[in-house]
């Protein structure tokens, strides 16, 4: 069993989208364990992309994921990371599938709604950062023993 850290993005939750996301990874099959809206420092931004730190678009990034509200989640299933990542789409609008969320609402890879963790020592340093063991939630959904 695998979590992953799933965040909408400011131009996902100006939009509106925040439902329609939570309600793709719900149909999956995927368990909701931890959630919140909340606005994020430049600090929590800057340690989230610190991958990015060189990277000549890092100040535009910080500037977007702290620009507004991210609706900030935590979901566990099988293979959690690598289906989230597969929903999601390519990081460019442009190259991602119809039927995945980026191929289906965003435009340009600066505003591409949701982040995803992309592997398993990248989703537990992100649960940390984000949320702490303490906040996510531990329960058995039923409808587990179909999916
Ligand atoms: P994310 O971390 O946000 O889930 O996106 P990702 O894994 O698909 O892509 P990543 O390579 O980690 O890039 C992080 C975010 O930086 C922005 N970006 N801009 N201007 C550019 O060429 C460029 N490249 C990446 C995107 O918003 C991307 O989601
Ligand atoms: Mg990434």
């Amino acid at each position: 069993m695998e979590r992953t850290f799933i965040m909408v993005k400011p131009d996902g939750v100006q939009r509106g989208l925040i439902g329609e996301i939570v309600s793709r990874f719900e149909k999956k099959g995927l368990k909701l364990v931890g959630a919140k809206l909340m606005n994020v420092s430049r600090e929590l931004a800057e340690a989230h992309y610190a991958e990015h730190k060189e990277k000549p678009f890092f100040g535009e990034l910080v500037d977007f994921i702290t620009s507004g509200p991210v609706f900030a989640m935590v979901w566990e299933g099988n293979q959690a990371i690598a289906i989230s990542r597969s929903m999601m789409g390519k990081t460019n609008p442009l190259d991602a599938a119809p039927g995945t969320i980026r191929g289906d609402y965003a435009l340009s890879v600066g505003m591409n709604i949701i982040h995803g963790s992309d592997s398993p020592e990248s989703a537990q340093r992100e649960i940390g950062l984000w949320f702490g063991e303490d906040a996510i939630i531990s329960y058995e959904k039923t409808v587990s023993a179909w999916i």
